[in-house]
């Protein structure tokens, strides 16, 4: 008998439990249960002499099931189903494939062996999730490969790969391939031996481990992941497998696992996860959309971002042509990627094969002719509307038959730019971030003429060369930057008002963010910020509104840029890069007020994140009256990947609704009173709040 999601099957002595419960065999309530029952059977089999855990598909059990948090457990809770297993007085190994992680991980540390096919990565990534392991992983795993390890492991929640887990002690063999012919071999070798101690009963405390280990890793914690719980609990967790029995020690997880489980930092961290995965689906795309197959990619322009850009390609084995107009910039262009590649490995973390591999896939040019076979053009020349559609004339006569025509563009019109083409259907926006090569996110812009087929192709890419993908509108910024100008404006009208600039960036510096508007305007350059300022004030966008950057337009004239020049919003140090308060920039923010009317006075932090967060919010939820973002969730993942917001605060419109919208909507129309201009009317959020309903 099988249940829905466990099969099983005997072969000669040995009995089968497979999981089949795709696509990842989560350890959803059948899959418990149905662990519980084949095993239970197959004790009471007295032909059956060992027993083989599995996986069918893609994978082992990839842990607990995540839509399942927050809902009552139904039983068998997982630490049942594992005691389960340890308590099996015939021999249990688990054969792992795919991506063991979580509940899968901990469930096949309850098992007497483990193997593994060499591809498979194993992992406790709970914290990426907000909590910790929560069936034994914090106790099972330092057991078996020590305190040191486990901390690594668990704290970082990144996979190890099967050979460093052979190393580690955390399985006992590595195969190439045939996992179950291979797995069956290996316990019917174990049949004559004396049954092997699970790994609560290797040691009853983890001994020899310096306190310091601990304090170290805390320390390293709390400037790594700043404001994050989830990651210390787990540190006290791993340390109570030196001072008190497994059995006090589960407790001590449990305790600690449910602190993390009701956290505001969970609950926003599952709404990344969903979010990210959400963010793929393309109602109007469906799933069997045709894929164009993108072997070879150009991208026109190596400069920091066109080179950033080649290096994604180059990352997973796609052959790329970067394009520069003269010698001397390709040569520059091509150092840059060199040096970038070369550091990674200074850091050890990329081998002198690899890095001749990668530079061996990037090839210059000086001709754009060189594009012709490229199966995806990425156009990453200045942000000038007149440049690129000149550009996309000469892509266009070049480029081959279906290839993808893409812009990286981070404000300028899609539309504009295809209709330079004689083939809008293939034109789309690629909007990198910077460093582009580092940065997660790719907003993907969807013109009036994209063809379905180029935006599936798009997304699937973006995904296969590691990128977060979102699908944006064409509309001005599109999503991130359409918000980040009124966030920005906010911080401008902010420190007009009295605010200084240094306690802005702070209060956001202190919410998660990794830096402040100031300092993200120094980091990207404030010529940058000025070209697209006088672009606006071309397009009228600022008539009839109090425009709020005038500082930062006399901080260029002053040649100011930010750290580029060593100086923008803040004073730099050339050699290390540090800021310093310029108390010159606050008085110009006063001699402007002064010019303008404005009567300063003492703004507090709160009004300070109130006013930035729901400046953000208002125009996101203009953005999705106006259909140009499918989802909230999808802003969400784009301030998460592409702006520094805090994931472990679910993004702008998550932090908005777990606030309350009625709340947000209330302050909005107070500050809206006070300025109308900054503050547009947004009938989509006065409707939500009307209906007393939340983003879905
Ligand atoms: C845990 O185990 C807690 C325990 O310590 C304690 C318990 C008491 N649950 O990512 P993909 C869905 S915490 C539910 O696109 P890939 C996902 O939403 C858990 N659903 O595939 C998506 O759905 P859809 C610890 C899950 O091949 C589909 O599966 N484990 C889960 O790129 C495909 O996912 C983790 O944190 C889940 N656990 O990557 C592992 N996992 O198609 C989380 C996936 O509707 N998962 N889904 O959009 C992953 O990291 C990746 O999914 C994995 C596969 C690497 C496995």
């Amino acid at each position: 008998m099988d249940t829905q999601a466990i099969k099983y099957e005997i072969i000669e002595n040995i009995g089968i439990i497979t999981g089949v419960n795709p696509p990842v065999n989560a350890l959803s309530y059948n899959v418990r249960k149905g662990l519980v029952e084949a095993l239970k059977l197959f004790l009471k089999n007295d032909n059956i002499k060992g027993i083989i855990l599995c996986g069918e598909g893609r994978t082992f059990f990839a842990g607990a099931d995540i839509s399942e948090f927050g809902k009552p457990m139904q039983s068998p809770n997982l630490n049942e189903v594992i005691l389960e297993y340890e308590n099996s007085n015939k021999p249990i190994v688990a054969a792992l494939h795919g991506s063991p992680l979580g509940g899968g991980l901990e469930l096949a540390m309850g098992c007497n062996y483990r193997v593994a096919l060499s591809s498979t990565k194993l992992g406790l990534p709970e914290v990426k999730l907000g909590i910790i392991p929560g069936a034994g992983g914090t106790q099972r795993l330092p057991r078996l490969a020590g305190v040191e390890k486990a901390l690594s492991m668990i704290t970082s929640g990144i996979p190890i790969d099967a050979k460093n887990a052979l190393e580690s002690g955390i399985i006992e063999e590595v195969f190439e391939d045939k996992l179950i012919e291979n797995a069956l071999n290996f316990i019917k070798s174990k049949l004559t031996l004396d049954i092997h101690p699970v790994a609560s009963k290797l040691t009853e405390k983890v001994s020899n481990v310096k306190n310091d280990i601990f304090i170290n890793f805390s320390n390293k914690i709390e400037k790594k992941h700043r404001g994050r719980k989830s990651p210390l609990c787990a540190i006290e967790a791993i340390k109570a497998t030196t001072n008190l029995s497994f059995t006090d020690g589960l407790e001590k997880e449990r305790e600690l696992f449910k602190v993390c489980h009701d956290s505001k930092e969970s609950s926003s961290l599952i709404h990344m996860f969903f979010s990210e995965r959400k963010a793929l689906k393309i109602p109007d795309i469906p799933k069997d959309t045709q894929i164009l197959p993108i072997n070879s990619a150009a991208v026109i322009g190596c400069g920091t971002m066109g080179g950033g850009i080649a290096m994604n390609f180059a990352n997973v084995g796609i052959p790329v042509t970067v394009i520069e107009n003269s010698q001397d910039s390709l040569d520059k262009g091509m150092n840059i990627i060199e040096k970038n590649y070369s550091n990674t490995v200074s850091k050890g973390r990329m081998t002198q094969n690899e890095f001749k591999k990668r530079m061996s896939l990037i090839s210059g040019s000086s001709k754009l002719e060189s594009i012709s076979n490229a199966d995806v053009v990425v156009e990453a020349v200045f942000e000038e509307m007149n440049l690129k559609k000149e550009m996309f004339s000469k892509i266009d006569a070049l480029a081959k038959e279906n290839s993808i025509l893409a812009t990286n563009t981070s404000t300028l019109d899609i539309d504009q730019i295809a209709e330079s083409t004689s083939r809008p259907q293939f034109v789309i926006g690629t909007h990198f971030f910077s460093p582009a090569n580092v940065m997660k996110l790719l907003e993907i812009v969807r013109g009036k003429h994209t063809s379905k087929e180029v935006i599936a192709s798009t997304m699937k890419l973006a995904k296969n060369i590691k990128k977060v993908p979102v699908l944006a509108g064409n509309c001005d910024g599109f999503i991130g930057n359409r918000m980040f100008h009124e966030y920005v404006r906010q911080a401008h009208a902010l420190a007009e008002e009295g605010a200084k600039v240094a306690d802005i960036d702070r209060v956001i510096y202190d919410f998660g963010w990794a830096m402040g508007p100031f300092a993200v305007n120094d980091l990207a350059g404030n010529d940058v910020g000025w070209r697209i300022r006088k672009r606006h004030k071309q397009e009228g966008k600022y008539d009839n509104l109090r425009y709020t950057s005038t500082v930062a337009d006399q901080l260029f004239e002053l040649g100011r840029y930010g750290q580029k020049t060593n100086r923008g919003f803040y004073i730099y140090d050339q050699q290390t890069r540090e800021k310093k308060i310029d108390p010159e920039v606050d008085m110009m923010f006063e001699k402007v007020a002064k010019e303008k009317g404005i009567s300063r006075r003492q703004i507090d932090d709160k009004e300070i994140l109130s006013r930035l967060s729901w400046a953000l919010l208002n125009t996101g939820c203009m953005i999705l009256e106006e259909g140009y973002a499918l989802r909230a969730s999808d802003i969400d993942v784009t301030y998460a990947y592409g702006y520094g917001y805090p994931h472990w605060r679910g993004g702008p419109m998550k932090y908005a609704e777990d606030y309350g919208l009625e709340k947000v909507l209330e302050e909005i129309k107070n500050y809206r009173t006070k300025n109308p201009d900054m503050w547009p009317k947004c009938n989509y959020l006065e409707q939500l709040v009307k209906e007393k309903k939340n983003f879905n």
